[in-house]
């Protein structure tokens, strides 16, 4: 199945979300092959995007998650937090985007120079999307992260695609919407065993809620995820 990378991530998620009639983008942190498709064979009509982290790269390789990629026509977020200096920052885009993420998710703590530059610029040359972490849902995000308020501002300076802000706390979720305007997708992580509410991160101004064992770990897993898809 050949994607189309054309248009820019925001748009494409946009598209996705209108399309699919879903705000579900689905965190695969599950650890085997086999597992990974039980669980989007069942529950992929029901998503607006697939993020991969590094339990399930690290558990089946690039090849494995290429393929995944391409069997579903779906956007997929690939979710390596990326935090290092530039030089390094070029080789793990330069992978991922191969592989066929369509956009990454990075920390903004690191700044743009000599780190997130390199970022934007693989972004740029593969035509893909850049994530940056606004906030973190766990508790400990507010022990040394900057507030909220810089990074989110720090995103809109940077022109990058999307956030990610927590459905832990919505609030925040609220006032970074207010920051990086109507244009930047903001993701949420965070409902359900973290404590967050789907609803109420949707009202708060998220795009799309992350969610990952409210659905991979239930009984029934396309019943789940058919669920979180009707809240709007
Ligand atoms: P569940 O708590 O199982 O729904 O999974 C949440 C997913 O979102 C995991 O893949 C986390 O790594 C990710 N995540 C957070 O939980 N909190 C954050 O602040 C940021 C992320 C993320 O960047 O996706």
């Amino acid at each position: 199945m050949s994607k189309d990378y054309s248009r820019n991530f925001g748009r494409r998620m946009r598209d996705a979300i209108r399309e699919r009639g879903s705000r579900v983008a689905l965190a695969l942190d599950v650890l085997d092959e086999q597992e990974a498709y039980r669980v989007l064979d069942a529950v992929h009509p029901h998503l607006a995007a697939v993020k991969v982290n590094y339990p399930l790269f690290l558990s089946v390789g690039r090849e494995a998650v290429g393929r995944m990629i391409g069997r579903y026509d779906l956007p997929f977020i690939g979710d390596f937090k990326i935090a290092d200096i530039d030089a390094t920052n070029t080789k793990i885009c330069e992978i991922m985007y191969d592989v066929g993420f369509d956009a990454l998710i990075a920390h903004s703590v690191v700044g743009r120079q000599g780190a997130l530059d390199a970022v934007l610029d693989a972004a740029a040359r593969h035509g893909r999307g850049v994530i940056l972490v606004t906030s973190m849902s766990h508790p400990g995000a507010k022990e040394f992260m900057p507030p909220y308020e810089d990074t989110a501002r720090f995103a809109r300076e940077l022109g990058v695609d999307g956030v990610i802000a927590p459905a832990t706390r919505t609030e925040e979720v609220a006032a970074i919407r207010r920051i990086v305007g109507e244009d930047m997708l903001i993701l949420s992580p965070g409902v359900g065993p973290q404590g967050g509410k789907a609803q109420e991160t949707l009202d708060a101004g998220a795009d799309a809620l992350i969610v990952g064992r409210s659905i991979y770990c239930a009984d029934d897993p396309e019943t789940a995820a058919r669920r979180l898809a009707e809240v709007v």
